[in-house]
């Protein structure tokens, strides 16, 4: 897409005059209330979401997989289309990859690429829960918690590598999310389990760069279905705690049981200073891996105001987190659907960034959940789409990425350069 400024200018001419009456309506409302909209509009073109490499192609289920054609071959045209997103929504500004799905050949070349669009690279995500081809030891029954040390020396290994890959590239941090447990009782001891997993994790820990972090993800099932050796956020905070202060816990939305409260989740571990990164997606029932925001909004919401509240407190000991796009199904046009994740985050972050916080710890000393539910809910009901559009214009974004995307025929183009059989790597 090589005229895609001239697209995005062009465009955004002739939906300008429409943006321009919804922003003014809003940006006054804002206003009235003494809400700065100049700041809430830097803070939107400052966040920046990663993009996983695995993300871009049409992804499986186990029953099958169908591509829509026009899926990137190689990491270079997995950066391009990143390159593509970054310059519709100005908001995609970095790639998150995965190894060994994604091995830089030239590391030099990958990085002035990743450049040319913009793009850093977020943490790099180690990969034992497939075997490879050319792997001498076979992680069927588990990788860092396995009982035969060789095994455990191949994944640690692993790890030390994709660190060496990541850090040429100029990430700084991994994450490292483990398939390990056992699906029947009795087939694993859980504390020989968990001490193994401790102690390799040790040994890549001792491996990280000075300024690296290691964000340690959890999830209760699958693919084994009896026991996770890193079930939950506890276990995940508990090894992240033992092994030092460059290791954090990250909160992947699609890994917890039904109902659980992710968002007193994330306000715990932010309380400790160990909320490292943040894998979005959604899910109806377990690790579904669908568009975040599609079938949660108000959860999302809840999310951010729990994140909002931690990071604009001044006294906060957690870290920025790592903000990373972890999703992949088998329907929508790939691109789209990343374009509509990065609008679903950034619309609950801005909603989150209107709660009237003064006067929600008011209601809350006065123990008035009436209120408190108002405030909340006053800020989720606020149309925020045109602050967003806002944030787009002012970096050089579209108004309105997913329609520009379908005007430009992007997939059709990406089809006749690619081919209509292209399947990139991933699951
Ligand atoms: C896992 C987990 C990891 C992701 C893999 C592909 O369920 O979410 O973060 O890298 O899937
Ligand atoms: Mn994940
Ligand atoms: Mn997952």
């Amino acid at each position: 897409m090589e005229h895609i400024d001239q697209l995005i200018e062009a465009h955004n001419d002739q939906t300008l005059p429409d943006h321009r009456e919804s922003f003014g309506y809003l940006s006054q409302k804002l206003e009235r209330r003494n809400i700065q909209v100049s700041s809430l509009i830097e803070k939107l073109q400052a966040f920046q979401i990663a993009v996983p490499s695995w993300a871009l192609g049409t992804g499986g289920t186990r029953f099958g997989r169908f591509s829509g054609g026009g899926e990137p071959r190689s990491l270079e045209e997995k950066i391009a289309d990143v390159g593509l997103l970054h310059a519709l929504n100005q908001s995609a500004g970095a790639i998150s990859l995965h190894i060994p799905w994604d091995i830089p050949q030239d590391v030099q070349a990958i990085r002035s690429l990743a450049a040319s669009y913009g793009l850093a690279f977020d943490a790099v995500n180690s990969n034992t829960f497939q075997d490879q081809p050319d792997q001498k030891h076979s992680y069927k029954f588990g990788s860092l918690c396995h009982t035969d040390s060789k095994v455990r020396q191949q994944a640690i290994d692993h790890n030390l590598e994709v660190i060496k890959y990541g850090d040429a590239l100029g990430s700084k941090a991994l994450t490292v999310w483990l398939a390990d447990g056992a699906s029947f009782p009795g087939q694993l001891n859980f504390r020989k389990a968990l001490q193994r997993t401790f102690e390799s994790l040790q040994e890549i820990y001792g491996g990280l760069p000075e300024d690296w972090k290691i964000f340690v993800e959890y999830k209760p099932y699958e693919p084994n279905f009896y026991s996770t050796v890193i079930q939950d956020w506890g276990t995940s905070h508990l090894l992240a705690s033992k092994l030092g202060d460059k290791a954090f816990s990250l909160v992947d939305l699609g890994h917890h049981l039904p109902n659980t409260n992710i968002e007193q989740i994330v306000a715990t571990l932010m309380m400790q200073g160990k909320l490292g990164g943040f894998h979005f997606n959604d899910s109806k029932f377990g690790d579904d891996d669908l568009t975040v925001g599609s079938i949660k909004p108000y959860q999302l919401f809840l999310i951010f105001n729990e994140l909002v509240e931690g990071m604009e407190d001044p006294n906060t000991i957690n870290p920025s987190p790592a903000w990373m796009i972890d999703a992949s199904h088998n329907l929508k046009d790939p691109l789209e659907d990343l374009l509509q994740s990065i609008e679903a985050i950034k619309i609950a972050y801005a909603q989150a960034l209107l709660i009237d916080r003064a006067a929600l710890e008011e209601a809350r000393e006065q123990n008035d959940p009436t209120l408190a539910q108002e405030i909340l809910q006053d800020a989720y009901r606020t149309d925020v789409r045109s602050l967003l559009a806002e944030a787009r214009l002012r970096s050089g974004g579209s108004l309105e990425p997913i329609n520009l995307y379908r005007k430009a025929n992007v997939r059709q183009q990406l089809i006749q350069e690619r081919g209509s059989k292209s399947i990139s790597t991933g699951l």
